[in-house]
């Protein structure tokens, strides 16, 4: 096989070069292990050796980290206690070589990369958007177990680290550098000779002076009174924002706190012992599994077989600017670097639409997320008015007018006289057919839907919706943008509701009918929660807006009948003026922006009382098993295109526990039998609704899964 290391030496210097054969990314796997530890000895005993540098050779890639498929495949906690050993070996030997070592950083430095960074004596960094830096081990489950826990804080602080590590954040190189992970920034183009001098510099002794980032930081994180407040008070949070329910950050706390408090040593003990233990969780597991189905979108055109090319989209229009459009055309701008032109009806509509995407972008440079210069560069990109002129060279137009048939179907008939021919088409609409909406287009084939989700710069997903009749180029074409935008997309059939709304709605008329029972609003939004959702169906309903809400149950249960018919709450709710956040007036309370607590006069409004004797242990199958068995029917009719794509548009446009691996998935662990069992249950309580769909049946009784192993 060939080597994935390279070594040489110039005037006393090592490079230590990396770029793993016939793989997108450097990753550290047990041949890459040993590799190193080869050329480490040697490098350790040659004299004439002074220094070494570590850099990558791959372009984008400095090390992605520990080889996640080596990990995802482990057997025993046996096993992955001697894996992470072995890594924690390694590292170690960096750190202690008896010579400096510079880690010259190129593109993605995460987890055992950035690991190994940190053992290095130096670290300069390539100020490229590739280079990302983080130890994004929570993610997927686990802890960083290759000294992570314990050289990161003591070289940035507590604090710090913890804000790194609990949450799996990846930073930029400019950002790593202002916190003290990096020592140096510099252009790409001069990484090597930079890397070089540094490297002669601690050959002659030199020492570099590390400036101390936050003194305030500090003065809590050094000492032990101060430092028990810090892991107190990130426990908490980690709890609040977990709900228990991922033990990894946890696990990465334990490792810091017991590394500060008796050593190094003592503190790589506990990493390897709570990777060993998190490695083969079943929640490890489904989020590696999560791990690699994004990333496997990332690749996927759209559509089987040989697809055409995309066309490349440089010119978006985007017509109708509310809040939706409007940050549909900032993101686009950020990520794709679009230019960006906005149409509505008058000039205040895009005035408000500008103002909305410029305050997008002003965000991102207040955090620092964008230079002065990019800010003023992407600002420059967006423009708009009320006329069609400027549309005429957009690749791709997307409409984000209100959800009424007719005036999209007006907008989509003025809209194709001004486009030119490859112009593709798209509708943001949550729940109108396509095939409707292009119902009278001259070429309907380039007409597809952009089903994006609010807030826009923060939904991770979009589902392009096709129908019967939209040509593949145009499919693949708004799917590569969507995944430039940054979205993992899945790519869904033309029907009532696609893949999330179709999967929304009965749980949220669920939601509802429990409401309407007697349950009160904490218990119905708790229950769910501590399944795993982020927040309750009430909640969320709030959220999206009860309009939107009510709408999307409409079309449903005029397309698919009784067992989706809404309960008249939410109607009654609209016509007392209650919108939920977005007006501040729906179940909640709002004040001056932030939401309170419940409203009591929405009981009255829907006329129903919480009633503490309302049995609440059905609440979680009720609410659960309506969504799994509406999943299953959907993905039967082929709606999502895979079993794949319907577990990631649920767990991204859902907000289905991550940790359960999506519906699909916590259908085969649960067991299809007793998924069937519980529906006949429920069914017989409180309706057909629940009556186990013919498809689930048959797989239970021929003994399939969903996943199969
Ligand atoms: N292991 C295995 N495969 C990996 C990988 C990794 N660490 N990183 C990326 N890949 C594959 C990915 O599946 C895809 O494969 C291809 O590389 C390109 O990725 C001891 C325990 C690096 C920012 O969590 O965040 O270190 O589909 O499409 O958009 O503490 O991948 O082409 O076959 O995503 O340019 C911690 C995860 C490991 C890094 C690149 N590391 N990776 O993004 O390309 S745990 C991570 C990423 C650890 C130690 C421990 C991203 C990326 P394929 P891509 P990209």
């Amino acid at each position: 096989m060939t080597a994935a290391l390279t070594a040489r030496v110039e005037r006393g210097i090592a490079w230590l070069e990396l770029d793993l054969p016939a793989e997108p990314v450097n990753k550290i796997t047990r041949g890459v292990r040993e590799e190193f530890e080869r050329v480490l000895d040697r490098l350790a005993s040659d004299p004439d050796v002074r220094a070494g540098i570590l850099i990558s050779r791959k372009a984008g890639s400095f090390i992605a980290g520990a080889d996640i498929d080596e990990f995802g495949g482990l057997a025993s906690r046996g096993e992955a206690h001697a894996l992470v050993r072995g890594g924690q070996v390694l590292v170690t030997r960096f750190a202690t070589l008896g010579k400096p070592m510079v880690a010259a950083i190129n593109g993605a430095c995460l987890g055992g990369g950035l690991e190994t960074a940190l053992a290095c004596t130096y670290r300069v960094a390539a100020d490229d958007p590739k280079t990302l830096i983080g130890l994004p081990e929570v993610q997927l489950g686990i802890l960083p177990a290759a000294g992570g826990c314990q050289r990161l804080p003591r070289l940035i602080g507590v604090r710090a680290a913890l804000d790194l590590i609990l949450a799996g954040k990846q930073v930029p190189a400019r950002r790593a550098h202002r916190i003290g992970i990096v020592d140096e920034l510099v252009h790409p183009a001069i990484l090597d000779r930079v890397a070089e001098e540094a490297a002669a510099r601690l050959a002659s002794g030199w020492q570099p002076k590390r400036r101390r980032a936050g003194l305030g930081d500090f003065a809590l994180d050094d000492n032990p009174l101060g430092r028990r407040l810090v892991f107190s008070s990130a426990r908490k949070q980690v709890l609040k924002k977990t709900g228990g329910h991922y033990p990894a950050p946890l696990a990465a706390l334990q490792a810091v706190e017991h590394g500060m408090k008796h050593g190094m040593e003592a503190g790589l003990d506990v990493e390897a012992s709570l990777f060993a233990e998190l490695a083969v969780s079943a929640v490890s597991r489904n989020l590696v599994r999560i791990f690699f189905a994004t990333t496997a979108l990332k690749k996927d055109p759209g559509l089987p077989g040989d697809t055409p090319a995309p066309h490349p989209v440089s010119n978006l229009g985007v017509v109708g600017v509310g809040f939706m459009g409007a940050s549909i055309g900032a993101v686009a701008v950020m990520k794709a670097q679009a230019d960006v032109r906005f149409k509505d009806r008058d000039v205040p509509s895009v005035g408000r639409g500008l103002a909305v995407a410029h305050r997008l972008l002003d965000e991102q440079r207040e955090r620092h997320r964008l230079t002065r210069f990019e800010h003023r560069r992407l600002s420059r990109l967006l423009s708009g008015g009320v006329g069609w002129d400027g549309l005429g060279r957009a690749d791709l137009v997307i409409e984000a007018v209100f959800e009424d048939l007719e005036l999209k179907q007006q907008v989509f008939a003025e809209l194709e006289a001004q486009v030119g021919e490859r112009c593709v088409l798209a509708s943001n609409t949550s729940t109108i057919p396509i095939a409707e909406i292009a119902q009278g287009l001259q070429r309907p084939d380039r007409m597809l839907g952009m089903h994006f989700f609010s807030p826009v710069e923060k939904m991770p997903l979009l589902e392009v919706i096709v129908s019967e009749g939209t040509a593949p180029w145009a499919t693949v074409t708004a799917a590569a943008f969507g995944r430039k935008m940054g979205k993992t997309v899945i790519v869904v059939r033309d029907s009532p509701g696609f893949w999330v709304n179709r999967l929304l709605a009965p749980y949220l008329n669920e939601a509802g009918r429990l409401l309407q029972e007697g349950v009160a609003v904490e218990t119905i939004d708790k229950t769910m929660v501590k399944f795993g959702f982020p927040v309750g169906p009430i909640t969320l309903i709030d959220e999206v807006g009860l309009d939107v809400a009510l709408n999307a149950s409409k079309v449903l249960h005029a397309a698919l009948g009784d067992r989706l018919q809404p309960t008249g709450g939410l109607q009654r709710m609209l016509e007392d003026g209650r919108f939920g956040r977005k007006n501040q007036r729906g179940f909640f309370r709002y004040e001056g922006g932030k939401r309170r607590d419940v409203d009591m006069a929405a009981y009255e409004i829907i006329g129903a009382h919480p009633d503490p004797q309302v049995p609440r242990d059905d609440v979680q199958p009720r609410l659960v098993y309506i969504m799994l068995n509406e999943a299953v029917r959907a993905l039967h009719e082929g709606i999502v295109r895979n079993t794949r794509d319907g577990d990631i548009g649920a767990v991204f446009g859902i907000g289905f526990p991550a940790f359960r691996g999506g519906p699909l998935r916590y259908l085969d662990e649960v067991g299809l039998p007793q998924a069937v069992a519980t529906l006949e249950t429920l069914a017989q309580q409180y309706g057909d609704r629940f009556a186990p769909c013919e498809r689930l049946v048959s797989m239970a009784r021929t003994g399939e899964a969903f996943h199969p192993q």
